[in-house]
């Protein structure tokens, strides 16, 4: 069984140009691998906290490889367990969530690699104690975000992400290929009603002059250029409500509106009665939790209503959140919590509760880091979430999906 050498880390540029860490591990029988990390820019208040990049690629390189040199990366609950003790504080603020899931995620990887098995078989392996064979992979629905607003953007929207949904059980193929469709589509609209189509942090345009409707319309009209909204393709968006929830109100500045937990609420039964909308990310603020409760016992039987920064990929959160029934899908972020074990009893607990699954990208991204790709086929995850079919490091998330697909 082969034994970590040693852990190294140094400074990147992520695809925002900026700075972040990758982990190189090295193991005595000739493995090596290398995991950078991802980082958020609508960022929970429940997530673990990065630190400062120069000092957590100190760390890392230290006294984390101090502590790891000799240990079996096989062992991943040991790894974590040592991770999160040495760390010794619940929001992972001394270490840093961006050192730990780097060496928790690079330890799976040198495992993978040095037992010479695919990342997904093994982490299926770490979920269920079962390897993956080749033919009974099960491949999660892509969500494009094509319209990008809020963090992501430099326009006047509010809402994050105007997502399309190709309809469930369409072939991985296919459904990658309707969503490159209608994003050209999408562009051509754009540009032919004088709109411009720079593109935001996750490759969706970001044009300047839209509110929810109007972006949920052109959405609509791409999507009709080739397919039928409604039964090929549906709608989502992540309104990242936490952003724009300013003094106890929701501001929609691109409307002039300054809206109450029950109005927002409104606004969003308005859209779900105009749009074939099926998914619904963080439409209310974190800690807004009567808000949450009211949005589902009201939509939960038409839609997905998905839990992002509520739950922030904490299975100690969403066992609470869970009991007093808030949403029924949540977001699967491993760098929300830190480890991969922690990621993976998040997803156990989630799938206890009948909710549905989304992993998903940061809209700060590596193109060399397709971890999230193999972990959705692991899980078998309903969804995964990596963006516009464009850019390097969303397309590299895509593109890992077809090898596995294929058998490349
Ligand atoms: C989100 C993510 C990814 P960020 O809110 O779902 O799309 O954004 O990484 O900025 O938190
Ligand atoms: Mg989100």
């Amino acid at each position: 069984m082969a034994r970590i050498e040693n852990v190294r880390c140094q400074r990147v540029l992520d695809s925002r140009g900026d700075w972040t860490i990758e982990t190189k591990i090295s193991l005595d029988d000739g493995t090596v691998v290398v995991q950078p990390v991802p980082s958020g820019a609508s960022v929970g208040e429940n997530e673990a906290k990065y630190i400062d990049e120069e000092k957590a690629a100190d760390f890392v390189s230290t006294s984390i490889n101090d502590i790891l040199i000799g240990k079996d990366p096989g062992n991943q609950k040991l790894i974590d367990e040592i991770l999160i003790k040495m760390d010794g504080t619940k929001d992972k603020s001394r270490l840093g969530a961006n050192s730990i899931i780097s060496v928790s995620l690079a330890a799976a990887q040198a495992a993978a690699k040095s037992k010479d098995l695919e990342l997904y078989s093994y982490l299926n392996f770490l979920y269920n104690g079962k390897e993956k064979p080749k033919g009974e992979l099960k491949f999660p629905t892509p969500i494009f975000n094509v319209l990008n607003g809020g963090k992501h953007a430099r326009n006047n929207l509010s809402f994050q992400e105007f997502m399309v949904i190709p309809a469930l059980n369409t072939p991985l193929n296919q459904a990658i290929g309707m969503g490159v469709e209608i994003y050209k589509d999408l562009k051509r609209l754009l540009v032919d009603e004088g709109f411009e189509t720079g593109v935001g942090d996750e490759g969706g345009f970001e044009p300047h002059g839209l509110s929810a409707d109007t972006a949920l319309d052109f959405l609509k009209r791409a999507i009709d250029s080739h397919y039928e909204v409604g039964s090929d393709v549906f709608l989502g968006m992540d309104a990242a409500a936490g952003s724009f929830y300013k003094n106890g109100k929701y501001v929609v500045s691109e409307e002039h509106l300054s809206l109450t937990s029950k109005e927002m609420i409104d606004y969003y039964s308005n859209l779900f009665s105009k749009y074939e909308l099926i998914y619904l990310e963080d439409p209310l603020f974190e800690k807004d939790l009567d808000g949450w409760k009211e949005l589902h016992s009201n939509f939960a039987n038409k839609l997905m209503i998905v839990g992002d920064d509520l739950v922030a990929t904490n299975p100690e959160i969403l066992r609470s959140v869970a009991k007093e029934k808030m949403i029924n899908a949540v977001i699967v972020k491993p760098n929300q919590i830190g480890t991969l074990t922690e990621t993976l009893e998040f997803i156990k607990e989630a799938r206890k509760s009948k909710m549905a699954v989304i992993i998903s990208h940061r809209s700060g991204e590596n193109p060399n880091d397709t971890f999230i790709s193999d972990l959705a086929v692991a899980v078998e995850a309903d969804f995964i979430k990596s963006g516009a079919p464009a850019r390097g490091e969303r397309v590299a998330k895509y593109n890992r999906l077809l090898e596995i697909f294929y058998g490349f």
